[in-house]
């Protein structure tokens, strides 16, 4: 099975509800570009990636599409297998790993429904059939956020995630003072975001007025040399997300002992490719880790929950998805969505999900 054509597609995805709000962000539509690669036995695969605005990360929508257009004509007639891809795309371009994860997905979507099987399958094999995910709050007022921790906790969501920085820090302690008035008991694991929105200043004081809460900080400063300066100062966990942009990082980050996990996004790392290294070098060394993405519809949702099936349930701190958010599913039928707190795995073939083209329009860019 070898690439035929390759077709780039621009959407919007406007928020639905209140803006989403982060330290460094605060969005209310997003820019999604929808890969779909057609083979030459004319089976199609879908791929995905939505940077949650320009600030969160070093990812620019614009920049996906445009590195796209890098790479694809190189992949035309390469034959659709993972690794195959991924060093046809080094020929092409360096770097970029979340405008070639896009590719990556759409390549594991045609080679799990050329197989029969579901991507999870590819992967490696679903280690579960109902996936864990987890809510992530959106910065707010203290007595805000305590209410939807307590509304979130009997939904049925296993872990939340309270978005904190951009402000005085002490709104952000109030925060979790009131947060825990309502999560102590109840069994739900807690993670504080700080979206690098932090200085060490403010992560400490936190740390030290909150020893009795059991959360984990989550990307509380900016750069790697920020949390490796409070490592050693505090007394709760410490996981990177934005700043593990890719597999070298990892590597570092877990063997020098400087993180205890990982929040993860699949576009971030390169893709689905990658992101079965990363799940193994976390795995050698029980690190747990969340398997996401910043933003994005059914396709990143499918190949974050197909992945995330696949990590030992002991180390899978969650799979968000941005669903809650999104007015109008890609697959009305067979669309990701959140359920009790958790994600049912589709059964594939491939991702397992039929995208309403029609929603897409015309391709911004076609290659063949
Ligand atoms: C909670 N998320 C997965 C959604 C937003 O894109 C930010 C992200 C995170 O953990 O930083
Ligand atoms: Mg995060």
């Amino acid at each position: 099975m070898r690439i035929s054509e390759i077709h780039v597609y621009q959407h919007d995805l406007p928020v639905k509800g209140k803006p989403y709000t982060m330290a460094n962000a605060k969005v209310t539509e997003l820019d999604t570009t929808i890969v779909k690669i057609v083979a030459d036995n004319g089976l199609i695969g879908w791929g995905e990636v939505c940077p949650v605005g320009p600030t969160y990360a070093e990812a620019h929508a614009e920049g996906a599409r445009a590195a796209i257009a890098q790479i694809a004509p190189g992949l035309i007639g390469c034959a659709v297998e993972p690794l195959t891809i991924h060093r046809q795309m080094d020929v092409m371009l360096n770097g970029h790993n979340y405008a070639r994860a896009a590719i990556d997905i759409a390549v594991h979507d045609l080679l799990g429904k050329h197989h029969g099987v579901s991507v999870a399958s590819l992967l490696g094999g679903a280690a579960m059939e109902r996936v864990p995910s987890y809510y992530a709050t959106g910065v707010d007022t203290p007595d805000e956020i305590a209410r939807i921790v307590k509304e979130k906790i009997a939904e049925g969501y296993p872990r939340i995630q309270v978005k904190v920085g951009g402000r005085p820090v002490e709104i952000d302690i109030e925060t979790m003072r009131k947060v825990w008035e309502v999560a102590q008991g109840t069994g739900i694991r807690l993670a504080v975001d700080g979206n690098r929105g932090w200085t060490t200043r403010d992560a400490l004081r936190m740390s030290r007025e909150c020893p009795d809460i059991p959360f984990i900080m989550e990307q509380p400063c900016n750069t790697i040399e920020e949390v490796r300066k409070i490592r050693t100062q505090i007394s709760h966990g410490i996981y990177l997300d934005e700043n593990s942009i890719n597999l070298n990082t990892v590597i570092h980050a877990a063997a020098t002992g400087l993180v205890d996990g990982f929040g993860m996004k699949v576009t971030r790392i390169g893709g689905l490719m990658n992101m079965v290294t990363f799940r193994e070098i976390c795995a050698n060394l029980s690190l747990p880790h969340t398997c996401d993405d910043s933003w994005g519809g059914d396709i990143i949702a499918a190949a974050c929950t197909h992945i995330g099936a696949t990590v030992a349930p002991r180390l899978l701190e969650g799979v968000w998805l941005a669903q809650p958010y999104i007015a109008t599913p890609y697959d009305a039928e067979n669309g990701i969505r959140i359920d009790g707190g958790h994600i049912n795995l589709p059964p594939g073939p491939g991702l397992g999900i039929t995208p309403d083209e029609t929603l897409f329009g015309a391709p911004a860019v076609s290659f063949s």
